[in-house]
């Protein structure tokens, strides 16, 4: 560890004469009791949208009679629930609640030798970062400057940064996410997927779940749209390694050799195109490169995707015949968190190939055309214009990516003088890096190359651990947001309001963002004082207002054209550089990649190890919610899920605590119970990400199960656009834990 920044575990804090002693830490029940009790304007019913996950659900915060927080339930008129709450937006009453969230500012100090945190006022927060914002800027420029953002907040840290003089806005959601569906979809269709995804899930006669679990990962309106249409008889066909809940519903589940998916989708495009099952007059019209596609998987055989995949043909064929009989009510589902093997946007473009080929891109239980309001912007001057940016450091490098890449700024701060910036100062508002991007010595090895460290959470979690400064954030039910207008089959506004007065000392990122532009001398970006006058003036542009909103909390307006789908013979000219669907990528080629996807083999686990495979839990979301005090009931810790036959091989009994080895010798920082399954393929352990937490000041999740992060140190990217593949990583079981501690 640098000497400059050492990790506070903030469970040092209270703990010894050393530290400072967090207010209200012991003394939970007396915290709740102070609380003060406000009442928006009489109101018992309060809008807000969810913030556990980032599907944001409108919903209504109600209390009951004496003002105390009572429950959050969804909003009827939500295209994005329906008027239901998945289990862990329910639980968002216990993010609230949550006796161990960050209470007050804190600042990095020394203290007797050590490095601690010492309980700052806002003001000394806001002026300690103002000035050393300044100096680096002084010193480096402005652009030397990185905002890392997941969630709400994020839109105003944005402008703040911006206003500086940097365009380094990353989100972990892109390149550890969903950028390279994005950019598969953009370079087919012209447009990506966007979130909420515009799957018509309802009205599919053949949903292809193609390692995406639909019913594990909660996005709610797909869960309701899915169960909807397996009542009307749908297909539904997965394709997972795993069995999963959404495996257990489907008439056929394809267990696939991990990381072999690619070689799938080719020979299902194979058997679309030669037993003539595409949609003819679509591609006649709409498509590019049909020819050059039919001659390149000519050879892809389901005879030769079996010796890859261990999918048996007439299962390839069939399959295939289900979709091209549903066609073109059909998805093959692009997925979401789609980084794994670093050949994912190709992975991804065989996915939009098969779809464009079965008609479903812009028809009736395909895709459909989402529509979005634009919010419109106050005047405030022009942004300065940056003199560099990530790209001029890296001008050959993923050039096919059109967002700030997370790790391209991390890998970027990591000092080389070959470089003329290497970045300085991180804010980071609402995300966790420590566990959130792949290689964890990667990430702190940046860190500790930082001059200011910002950290903006509602927990003490690990990435706080590592800040200069943490500004606590009051929760999404104690404060006013921008207005959501996430894209949907009609366009919709959401509002969050405050539903209880902020806890302790937090407070929202707008007036955060504000005041230290404020200190920066940079008001004149931010022209509203009040975050509530921001809002009215922007809904009344609308044509509605802030006081209309807060009754009832969603409102939707009427699409600009009745264009929900493709009308029968329409003309189309797609965002492409052929104007066509483009089944031949002519940006790849240019760009000098594939411009059709080729199968390449992927490394095997060696000798007694098993492919490390990560996912989601209904219950939970990442690492955010592991500490909630309602979702802890429901499920405290994760458990490694490992093949009977393997188990077997191994001795290891069902509940048994080990230790996971990785490849590169990386041992899991705290044990995990065994789970033994036949829902895993022998080649490969499962666990859901987000458990493993290693910061004590975290009581209920502290060392609770084990990190899928701890273990990923190998990571695959993407050449096309910068995408961190995760599940190249292979693990072994330590079942002696002395080993562990030596
Ligand atoms: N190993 C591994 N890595 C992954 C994944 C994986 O499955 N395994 N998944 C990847 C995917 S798909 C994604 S999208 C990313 C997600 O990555 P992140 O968005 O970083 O997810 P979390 O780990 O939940 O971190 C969220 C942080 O926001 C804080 N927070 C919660 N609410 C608020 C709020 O209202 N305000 C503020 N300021 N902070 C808040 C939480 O306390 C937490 O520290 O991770 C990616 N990384
Ligand atoms: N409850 C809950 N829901 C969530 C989230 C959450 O944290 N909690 N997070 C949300 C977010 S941001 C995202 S991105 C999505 C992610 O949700 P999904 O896009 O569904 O992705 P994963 O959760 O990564 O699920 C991946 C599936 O792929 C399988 N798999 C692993 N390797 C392979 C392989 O080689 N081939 C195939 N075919 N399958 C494989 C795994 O077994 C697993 O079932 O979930 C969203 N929904
Ligand atoms: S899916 Fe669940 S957690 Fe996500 S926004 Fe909706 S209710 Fe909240
Ligand atoms: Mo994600």
């Amino acid at each position: 560890m640098s000497t400059r920044r050492n990790f506070i575990r903030i469970s040092a804090l209270g703990a010894g004469g050393t530290a400072i002693a967090w207010p209200l830490m012991k003394n939970f029940a007396k915290e709740l009791v102070d609380t003060e009790r406000l009442d928006f304007e009489g109101m018992r019913r309060t809008p807000t949208y969810c913030e556990i996950c980032f599907w944001k659900c409108a919903g209504w915060v109600y209390k009951n009679d004496k003002g105390d927080l009572w429950k959050i339930t969804g909003n009827d008129e939500d295209l994005h629930c329906n008027g239901r709450f998945c289990p862990r937006g329910t639980g968002g009453v216990g993010m609230y609640n949550d006796e161990d969230r960050l209470k007050t500012p804190l600042i990095r100090t020394q203290e007797k030798g050590q490095q601690t945190f010492r309980e700052a006022t806002w003001d000394e927060a806001f002026t300690y970062i103002a000035d050393k914002l300044k100096k680096i800027a002084a010193e480096h420029g402005p652009e030397c400057t990185a905002l890392f953002t997941h969630g709400s907040g994020g839109k105003y840290f944005s402008t703040l940064l911006k206003a500086f003089g940097s365009p380094h806005v990353a989100a972990p959601s892109y390149a550890q996410c969903r950028g390279p569906r994005e950019v598969a979809f953009q370079n087919t269709f012209g447009e990506g997927i966007e979130s909420p995804e515009r799957t018509d899930i309802r009205d599919t006669k053949c949903l292809v779940l193609i390692g995406s679990h639909i019913g594990e990962n909660m996005h709610n309106g797909q869960v309701q749209e899915m169960s909807d249409a397996i009542d009307k008889g749908a297909t539904i066909i997965t394709v997972d390694p795993r069995y999963s809940t959404a495996a257990s519903k489907a008439k056929f589940w394809l267990p696939i050799k991990p990381a072999t998916d690619l070689a799938l989708l080719l020979s299902w495009i194979h058997v679309i195109i030669e037993e003539g099952l595409y949609d003819k007059e679509y591609v006649e019209k709409y498509a590019s490169g049909f020819d050059l596609l039919k001659a390149h998987v000519q050879s892809m055989t389901p005879e030769w995707a079996y010796g890859i995949t261990t999918i048996k043909p007439d299962i390839i064929r069939q399959t295939a015949r289900e979709m091209g009989n549903a066609s073109p009510a059909v998805i093959v589902h692009p997925g979401r968190h789609v980084t794994w093997y670093g050949d994912d946007t190709q992975r991804l473009r065989a996915v939009a190939i098969l779809n464009a080929l079965l008609g479903s891109w812009g028809r009736r239980g395909g895709f459909y055309r989402p529509e979005s309001i634009t919010l419109p912007e106050p005047p405030h001057p022009a942004y300065p214009t940056p003199s560099r940016t990530w790209r001029t450091e890296f001008p050959d490098l993923y050039r096919l990516s059109d967002s700030v890449l997370a790790n391209g700024v991390c890998d970027a701060t990591i000092p080389d003088p070959s470089r003329g910036c290497n970045f300085k100062a991180w804010i980071v508002n609402g995300t966790n890096l420590i566990e959130t991007l792949p290689n964890q010595a990667n990430t702190i090895k940046a860190i500790e190359a930082l001059d200011l460290l910002v950290v903006i959470d509602t927990m003490p979690m690990e990435i706080t651990g590592y800040a200069d400064v943490v500004l606590p954030e009051c929760t999404y039910i104690e404060r006013y947001d921008e207005i959501r207008v996430s894209p949907h089959r009609k366009p919709q506004i959401a509002l969050r309001m405050p539903g209880m007065k902020p806890k302790n000392n937090t407070k929202p990122a707008y007036w955060m963002a504000r005041e230290l532009a404020k200190k920066m001398g940079l008001e004149a970006y931010f022209p509203f004082e009040k975050i509530e006058d921001l809002l009215d003036w922007q809904l009344k542009q609308l044509g509605t207002s802030l006081a209309e909103m807060k009754k009832i909390g969603v409102k939707t307006f009427d699409r600009t054209a009745d264009d929900l789908y493709f009308a029968p013979n329409e003309e189309i000219e797609f965002s492409t550089n052929t104007g066509k669907i483009e089944l031949y990528a002519t940006a790849f080629e240019m760009e000098g990649f594939d411009p059709l996807p080729k199968y390449t083999a992927h490394e095997e686990p060696p000798a007694g190890f098993y492919r490390l495979n990560y996912g989601r839990a209904p219950m939970h979301t990442f690492s955010r919610t592991s500490n909630n005090p309602n979702l802890t009931d429901l499920m405290d810790e994760n458990t490694v899920w490992v093949n009977p036959k393997v188990a077997k091989e191994w001795g290891l009994t069902n509940d048994q605590y080990i230790n996971l080895k990785n490849q590169d010798g990386k041992v899991s920082e705290f044990p995990i119970k065994v789970r033994i399954t036949e829902r895993i393929r022998w080649d490969s352990v499962y666990m859901v990400h987000g458990f493993g937490h290693d910061q004590k000041r975290m009581k209920r999740c502290y060392g609770k199960g084990a990190s899928d992060t701890n273990l990923i140190t190998r990571v695959l990217v993407d050449p096309l656009m910068g995408g961190t593949g995760m599940r190249g990583n292979f693990v072994t079981f330590i079942t002696e834990m002395e080993e562990v501690k030596s």
